[in-house]
């Protein structure tokens, strides 16, 4: 009895497993047909064939395989592969077939599975499809469905942002956020770096921003509304090493995501003048690294335009900028309390001397000057939509946490907006009203709010303006996200729904299939990856 089981449950796991159906990909695909009857078998004889330009995705494929149905593909370069026989996976660049950035096809017939791209993104796409329509569990052999599928995104930019100050994650999980990014076709991790509670990256010309700018007393305990406050008594912080950082960079690159980093300046500044109280409006008074949250207008953290001020801000953003190989680079300028300014003899006489009209001259003053260091390096500065307060080269891009108003009005001055309003992208705000749900910040942004949210606003539409919106981003603050199990639980599913946003031609947007889809394949997917999730997304909508 005993032995026969055994047989019957070897049996059963050499029979081929039928796969996942393509109507059940997320983010929807532009166009993809079932095109025949006879699937594609996927077993330890299939190799991956690839094009030379796609031997690190070669090898992710096959990583990803590996870890997602058990079986182990062999690898062989194209220019090598007369000799395979058997079914194959083959990634071919082509520059003729694709005709658009981040394009891909997806072609399953007889034997063969093929990937057609022409850059790195593409082929990442392609793979990241095509794992979608393997099984979820170990195989010895899998059942591909015949399919042909032609897609590539509606958005060029499609972000996550996520801010490490507040709270920092171990390297291990920024590498597992790059993984999510890159099974939604995201393309650009934002990476918030410093802020009034630290500083995060490595800095060698100024080793104070770590010794002492990496690291807060004690951090409050709840909400910050709460009173009395009650802090933790625990010293926390850290940071990254450029080591650290250029593995990251290199892991992010293989999955097609570029980083930009974020230097937030001139306000978010209370790490840095904790570690250099000589670049603060009041430089004889010691400063400490911030313990609380939500700083703006009550605790000074902002820097004075002094000249060892701009020295340094030189030579740190070009340290920076010198890490990292993204074109774009975030330079903060969100929430610059003017009132440190006002109160400053030293910044007024600054104003009047160089003929700055007031305080928000003063912002942009220091906006144009780092973002010429960063012209130095071939940067393109991106900055908080605050930026605009003053005039700056039509080449800067703002990034809106506001509303359609100011994306509106930064386009019409013809600068590139990426879209990512409180309302709905932030993904630290709460996602239920639930009393007992887990702290957020207050605000109230559900799984359906962020799938019918449109990034082209009406008006700009109608003034033939839409293509200055270049995309959107989520943004996740984690002042109340302490672990990585906290910010998945924030993030899944909106991210999912986001991913649609952005991918998908708006006129294949459909909620109703993009649940059916959420929950018969991409659920049981976070399942497999052990990730948290927001559980109650159906009970808590937009018009509750
Ligand atoms: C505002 S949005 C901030 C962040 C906070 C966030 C909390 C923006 C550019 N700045 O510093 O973490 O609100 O939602």
């Amino acid at each position: 009895m005993h032995h026969l089981l055994i047989l019957l449950l070897l049996i059963v796991s050499y029979l081929p497993v039928r796969a996942q159906s393509i109507s059940n990909v997320t983010p929807k695909p532009v166009e993809f047909a079932q095109t025949g009857k006879e699937a594609v078998v996927v077993n330890g004889n299939t190799t991956i064939v690839y094009d030379a330009f796609y031997a690190d995705q070669a090898v992710y494929l096959k990583g990803l395989v590996k870890e997602q149905v058990g079986l182990d593909l062999q690898l062989q370069a194209a220019s090598q592969s007369k000799g395979v026989k058997d079914g194959t996976i083959t990634l071919v660049q082509d520059e003729k077939a694709i005709t658009k950035d981040e394009m891909y096809t997806l072609v399953a017939a007889g034997k063969d599975i093929t990937i057609r791209a022409k850059d790195t993104r593409g082929a990442v796409y392609g793979i990241q499809t095509l794992l979608q329509l393997l099984s979820l569990q170990q195989v010895k052999s899998v059942q591909v469905p015949a399919v042909s599928v032609t897609d590539y995104p509606r958005f060029a930019y499609r972000g996550m942002h996520l801010d490490v100050v507040r709270h920092m994650f171990p390297v291990s999980f920024i590498k597992k956020y790059i993984d999510y990014l890159a099974f939604h076709k995201f393309n650009t991790f934002h990476w918030h770096l410093t802020d009034d509670q630290g500083w995060r990256i490595q800095i060698d010309s100024y080793q104070k921003l770590n010794s002492i700018g990496s690291w807060r007393k004690e951090t409050l305990i709840g909400h910050f509304k709460d009173q009395p406050a009650r802090y933790d008594n625990t010293r926390y912080g850290g940071f990254y090493t450029k080591e650290e950082v250029r593995e990251v960079i290199r892991y992010a690159t293989v999955r097609g995501i570029e980083i930009i980093p974020e230097i937030d300046i001139p306000g978010h500044s209370r790490a840095t003048i904790a570690a250099y109280p000589e670049f603060s409006t009041k430089p004889d008074t010691t400063w400490n690294v911030a313990t609380t949250w939500g700083m703006y207008n009550r605790q000074n953290n902002v820097l004075a335009p002094r000249p060892e001020t701009f020295k340094f801000l030189r030579t740190v953003f070009h340290e920076v900028a010198e890490l990292f190989p993204s074109k774009y680079f975030h330079l903060g300028g969100d929430e610059t309390s003017k009132m440190w300014w006002k109160a400053d003899p030293y910044s007024q006489k600054f104003i009047k001397d160089q003929k700055l009209k007031d305080e928000k001259g003063l912002q942009t003053y220091f906006i144009e000057q780092v973002a010429s260091y960063l012209a130095e390096k071939n940067k393109t500065v991106i900055g908080w939509h605050e930026i605009l307060e003053g005039e700056l080269p039509k080449s800067t891009i703002v990034m809106n946490w506001g509303g359609e108003k100011e994306a509106i009005a930064a386009a019409n001055r013809k600068h590139k907006v990426i879209m990512s309003p409180g309302k709905p992208l932030y993904f630290d705000h709460y996602q239920s009203k639930d009393p007992n749900d887990s702290l957020a910040i207050h605000g109230y942004n559900t799984v359906d709010a962020v799938y019918n949210f449109e990034p082209v606003p009406e008006a700009l539409r109608k003034q033939n303006l839409d293509s200055y919106i270049i995309g959107a981003q989520a943004n996740v603050w984690t002042e109340y996200m302490g672990s990585p199990a906290k910010v998945e639980y924030m993030i899944f599913p909106r991210m999912t729904a986001l991913s649609e946003v952005l991918w998908t031609p708006k006129e294949q947007r459909n909620y109703a299939d993009f649940k059916r889809r959420l929950k018969t394949a991409v659920i049981p997917r976070y399942k497999t990856w052990g990730s948290n999730y927001f559980r109650n997304f159906e009970k808590w909508t937009a018009e509750k």
